[in-house]
């Protein structure tokens, strides 16, 4: 029988599974389940050491999400009450649901050879194809290399099941795009990418994500498509933030200052004139950014080998842009060896405070933090470290003080990496007398302080971007 036909005697879209009870998969869960349009939705969790937890927890309604999430614990007590929802790790109640959504993360065992690790996808994958049946949509929520949908995930489902894509079955992809701490209203009013592997496909996981839209509008398009859009929403970021990371290194070789230069080109306004100014920094952390370049390069060479067309020799210039960023934590190490020698000090035995261990300003995440390389070369070249972060209470392998006044007390060096608000109105008197030198290193990685405000009180001042103050007089 035709998809369209199974489609019609299922009849709409009643039953929902969730799989992959993550920052992604528990506001989808809650949301479909608060809808008045669906009967019932399953959360479905491995019931293992390392987040087996997390299933009692959601039927007590409760997040085992870190950091706030407004509203969410509010919708599962709701939905856990009204019996719309429950957590569960028995895949076999797949079978009886009309739609099953996989929002499981996609992390790169390394940047060099491109694999993702696909295998907890995989076994997710292969628990919706052991309990698939006709008329079924599957849809992957997770970021994921260009391709993967309609090859990959299509083949193990097929594989698994005995059912085909697109006659049997609907399959499609809807990448998720919500950001920690704004994970419902995300959901709810970001448009929602629905790329589905033939147009019944795309129509059926539409019937599936227009009720949880409030301001949200769904752009339909290609499986492909759609993962190839995700990826490139934050390789376009991750490139605008290179762009102006190789502009800040440009202006301190030119003595000049990249604010002015940022400030002027961002005054050419009018329609249809855009220059995505971002902001130098650093370094890029995170576990989009430093991802999602990597499997759209994947994408082309898997879907568009010999296909592609592309000046002979020439780096990719995403790839490119990663190494740019991936460079600046390198840079700041040559702004802190370049300050301390100023006052004929070396890294050997000096001592580093770095203010900020989370990839991102006012956060307590830490993942792929530009921070560690930067430490890890400092602690090469000899010196001690110390970190400072208020958000942030451990990290593996590295102790991280709470306490500002602590971490710089004897300091040689202080290197601002997060732009937490807690580093914007230093004290250099206060800072200076913590470290006993006559004149302290700061080195300023997010444009948080004054450099003349600490050039007066005798600091040696490095900040990316500051051609102009980087070689400035050293006071007192
Ligand atoms: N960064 C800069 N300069 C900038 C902006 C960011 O150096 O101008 C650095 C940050 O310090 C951080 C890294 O880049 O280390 C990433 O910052 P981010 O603001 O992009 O935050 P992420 O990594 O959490 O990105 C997420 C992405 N959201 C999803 O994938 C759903 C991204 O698409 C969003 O654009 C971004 O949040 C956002 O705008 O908040």
């Amino acid at each position: 029988m035709a998809l369209e036909a199974l489609i019609r005697k299922r009849g709409p879209i009643k039953k929902i599974g969730v799989i992959g009870m993550g920052y992604v998969g528990i506001p989808a869960a809650a949301l479909f389940a608060d809808s008045p349009v669906f009967d019932f939705v399953y959360g479905f969790q491995r019931d293992s050491p390392s987040s087996g937890y997390k299933i009692a927890m959601l039927n007590r309604g409760e997040s085992p999400l870190k950091g706030e999430e407004p509203g969410l614990e509010d919708i599962l007590k709701k939905v856990v009450t009204e019996k719309k929802f429950s957590c569960t790790s028995d895949f076999k109640k797949i079978a009886d649901l009309d739609a099953v959504t996989l929002s499981i993360q996609t992390p790169f065992l390394n940047k060099e050879d491109l694999l993702p690790d696909f295998s907890p996808l995989t076994e997710g994958i292969e628990q919706v194809g052991h309990h698939l049946s006709p008329g079924m949509l599957v849809v992957l929520e997770s970021t994921i290399t260009p391709g993967t949908t309609v090859t990959f995930a299509r083949e193990i489902l097929e594989r698994e099941s005995g059912l085909k894509a697109g006659v049997d079955f609907a399959l499609a992809h809807a990448p998720e795009r919500v950001m920690a701490g704004r994970l419902l209203r995300n959901i709810r009013e970001h448009d929602r990418i629905v790329g589905g592997f033939d147009p019944i496909s795309t129509q059926r996981a539409t019937e599936l994500y227009t009720p949880v839209l409030t301001l949200g509008k769904i752009i339909p398009m290609s499986a492909t498509a759609a993962e190839v859009t995700k990826t490139t929403e934050n390789t376009f970021r991750d490139l605008q933030i290179a762009a102006i990371n190789e502009l800040a290194l440009y202006c301190e070789a030119m003595g000049i200052n990249v604010y002015d230069v940022r400030r002027g080109v961002d005054s050419l306004k009018g329609e249809g004139i855009t220059r995505a100014m971002l902001w130098p920094g650093a370094g890029v952390g995170g576990h989009c950014l430093t991802k999602d370049t990597y499997h759209l390069e994947r994408g082309v060479q898997v879907l568009g080998k010999d296909l592609l067309d592309y000046p002979v020799g020439e780096p990719s210039l995403y790839i490119l842009a990663r190494r740019i960023n991936d460079f600046m934590p390198t840079h700041m190490f040559r702004l802190t060896t370049d300050a301390l020698k100023r006052t004929g000090r070396s890294l050997k035995g000096a001592k580093v405070a770095i203010l900020g261990w989370a990839f991102l300003a006012n956060s307590d995440d830490t993942r792929n933090t530009p921070s560690e390389p930067y430490r890890d070369n400092l602690i090469k070249a000899g010196a001690t470290v110390i970190v400072h972060d208020p958000h942030v209470l451990e990290y593996p392998h590295v102790p991280i003080f709470q306490h500002l006044d602590e971490t710089m007390k004897g300091a040689d060096a202080i290197v601002i990496f997060a732009g937490h608000h807690q580093y914007k109105n230093l004290d250099p008197d206060h800072i200076r007398a913590l470290s006993g030198r006559s004149h302290p290193v700061i080195v300023d990685g997010r444009n948080m302080i004054d450099p003349d405000h600490f050039i007066k009180h005798g600091f040696v001042y490095k900040g990316i971007g500051r051609g102009d103050k980087n070689m400035h007089k050293i006071l007192r």
